[in-house]
């Protein structure tokens, strides 16, 4: 059943790649992701490289919404969407895979008490990415903590697992965004990719819970596509080691394999190429040395006069593969 227009979400920030509906309507904040900053609490969060500022994104609605927290999380609710933000000290016993629990555990029992039981996207933002605890990698500690709790929640850990992305910051504590809904978001893999549900053992003792992408309905006839963080990875593999440039025309070229098959689901008469021009990118460089290549690249490529050229944000972050460069993540609405 679509999601009625007086239910209607809609994003907005100061860096548009399209005309986003009108404004009016939709007054409320439910939340906000600051790309580049942490907003009034303790955040862990990717630093800005371009613009050299922080740029919030904002999730509204129309009509009231309520505040409210549970363990370690906020969040707002009009019981139709949940934003929501939990933080879990990593540093405590039990370290990053059990920060990883404890966010999801609190986050599931949030999406139940509001009736909001499907997730569309989720940020993840985890400090020392890289680091160990008792001789694992933190980032696989976060994948066992996360695949816990989603299976305690009854949650499948394969096909139909929710748009996200994992980014290593240097600060803390481990912040987790979320974005849920009352209807299932459709998910959608990547033909190049082995979906990462399915990576080998060797990435780790337990696969990350994500989807390549998923294709959300916000209501009054928008849909929005939400392209998870996209590396240099083609099969399961890490490519092109060494070099940046390479590794960012890779990105790109998964992310418009996963926009041709988006565009089946989505019956729409868009190209390809009209599709890429309109692209929100998020782009996540682990070098800030290494900014002006991959801009220029993301910039070729898209279309220098696009708006999606325009609208591209830069932060400093760390990728989840201790080789890889760079990573892009994408939003796409359409319709309206
Ligand atoms: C990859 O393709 C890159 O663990 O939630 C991208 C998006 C990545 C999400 C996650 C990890 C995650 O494997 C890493």
């Amino acid at each position: 059943m679509p999601v009625a227009a007086a239910d209607a979400l809609r994003c907005w920030h100061d860096r548009p790649a399209l005309a986003w509906p009108t404004r009016a309507g939709h007054e409320t904040v439910l939340g906000v992701i600051c790309h580049g900053g942490a907003t009034d609490e303790a955040q862990a969060a990717p630093e800005p490289l371009w613009p050299p500022y922080p740029v919030p994104e904002r999730w509204q609605v129309h009509g009231p919404v309520r505040q409210g927290r549970l363990g370690c999380v906020r969040y707002r609710s009009n019981g139709v969407w949940v934003f929501g933000t939990a933080r879990a000290d990593d540093r405590s016993p039990g370290g990053m895979e059990a920060a990883a629990w404890r966010a999801y555990a609190d986050l599931f029992r949030v999406l139940e008490r509001e009736g909001c039981a499907h997730l569309q996207r989720l940020w993840n933002y985890l400090p020392d990415i890289h680091g160990l605890d008792d001789g694992l990698e933190r980032y696989r500690r976060f994948n066992l903590g996360r695949a816990r709790a989603f299976a305690e929640a009854g949650r499948g850990l394969g096909a139909g697992a929710p748009a996200a992305c994992a980014m290593g910051t240097r600060t803390g504590p481990l912040t987790v965004h979320f974005l849920a809904g009352r209807q299932p978001a459709r998910a959608i893999e990547n033909p190049r990719q082995v979906s990462a549900y399915h990576y080998p053992r060797r990435y780790g003792p337990c696969s990350p819970t994500f989807s390549r992408a998923a294709l959300a309905d916000l209501g009054g006839g928008v849909r929005v596509l939400f392209i998870s963080g996209t590396a240099s990875i083609v099969g399961h593999e890490s490519v092109h080691l060494g070099d940046v440039a390479a590794q960012t025309a890779e990105c790109l070229r998964n992310i418009d394999a996963v926009l041709g098959v988006a565009r089946e689901h989505l019956a729409s008469s868009w190209s390809l190429e009209a599709l890429r021009g309109r692209l929100e990118c998020t782009v996540y460089v682990r070098r800030p040395a290494d900014l002006d290549l991959v801009r220029a690249v993301v910039t070729s490529h898209l279309g220098a006069t696009s708006p999606a050229a325009q609208a591209a944000t830069y932060l400093r972050a760390d990728v989840c593969r201790a080789e890889l460069l760079v990573e892009i993540e994408a939003q796409l609405a359409l319709g309206g």
